[in-house]
C-alpha cells in the first residue's frame, strides 16, 4: 500500500516460508493436527478407507477411523508479514515412504505425534528425523480411553534422546497444536544455540 507521502508500506521482499512437518503413524492425528493450526482450509487428501486398503493400513487400535491421507496434508500460519510457515503432514502408510525425503527437504525441524493406543508406531518417524538431524518434538496424542503414559515412559518406550522433547497434545484444538510446534521451535533454538556448527539455514536442504 502507498501511503499519502509516497512511502511505499508493501513488505520489499517475499515473505520467507518457514517449513514444518508433522508425521508420526496411520491414525495418530496428522491431518487433524495440521487443520486445527492451520489458517487455511488444509489441503488435504482424505480417501474413505476400502476394504483392498485393509491388508496396507491395518486399523487395530483404531477401528474408528473411516479415512485415510492418500498423499500429504498442507497448513499454513502468517507468523508475521515477513514469515510464513508452512506445515506438511507426511502420509503414515509405509507404502508412501518414498515422499519423506522430498517432504523433508529444506525442513526446519518436525512434530511427530505420539498415539498413545500404538505408541511403537511413531518410531519410524522418530528414527527417520533422528538419522537425518532433523530436530524434532514427540507430542503425545491422548485419544480417549487410551492409557496416560508420563513422558519418561514414552521416551523409554521410544528409544528417544535425553535432549528430545516430548509434550501432550491434542490434536484436535488449536491451542495445544500451538503449544506443540511452540515447544518444537523452542527445542531447535536450545539445540542451535549449543550446536552453532549445526546450523543450516531453513532454505537449505538439512
Ligand atoms: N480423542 C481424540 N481423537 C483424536 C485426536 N486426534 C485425532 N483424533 C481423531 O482420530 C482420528 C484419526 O485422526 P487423523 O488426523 O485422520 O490421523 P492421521 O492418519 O494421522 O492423519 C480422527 O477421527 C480424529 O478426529 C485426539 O487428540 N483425541
Ligand atoms: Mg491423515
Amino acid at each position: 500500500m502507498v501511503c499519502a507521502s509516497g512511502c511505499d508500506s508493501r513488505p520489499a521482499t517475499l515473505p520467507a516460508t518457514l517449513k514444518i512437518l508433522v508425521a508420526g503413524g496411520f491414525g495418530a492425528g496428522k491431518t487433524t493436527f495440521v487443520g486445527a493450526v492451520s489458517e487455511i482450509d488444509p489441503l488435504c487428501t482424505e480417501e474413505l478407507l476400502s476394504g483392498l486398503s485393509e491388508g496396507a493400513d491395518p486399523v487395530d487400535g483404531v477401528e474408528t477411523k473411516k479415512t485415510t491421507t492418500v498423499a500429504l496434508d498442507f497448513g499454513r500460519i502468517t507468523l508475521d508479514e515477513r514469515h510464513v510457515l508452512y506445515l506438511f503432514g507426511t502420509p503414515g502408510q509405509e507404502r508412501f515412504w518414498f515422499l519423506w525425503e522430498e517432504l523433508c527437504a529444506g525442513a526446519l525441524g518436525a512434530v511427530v505425534l505420539a498415539d498413545t493406543r500404538r505408541l511403537a508406531d511413531c518410531f519410524p518417524a522418530v528414527d527417520f528425523f533422528e538419522r537425518r538431524g532433523i530436530g524434532f518434538v514427540v507430542a503425545v496424542n491422548e485419544f480417549d480411553g487410551a492409557h496416560r503414559y508420563t513422558a519418561e515412559e514414552v521416551r523409554a518406550a521410544v528409544g528417544l534422546g535425553p535432549r528430545v522433547p516430548v509434550v501432550r497434545c491434542d490434536a484436535r484444538l488449536t491451542s495445544s497444536g500451538t503449544g506443540a510446534l511452540a515447544a518444537l521451535v523452542h527445542h531447535l533454538l536450545t539445540t542451535r544455540s549449543a550446536h552453532p556448527a549445526k546450523t543450516s539455514d531453513p532454505g537449505e536442504p538439512p
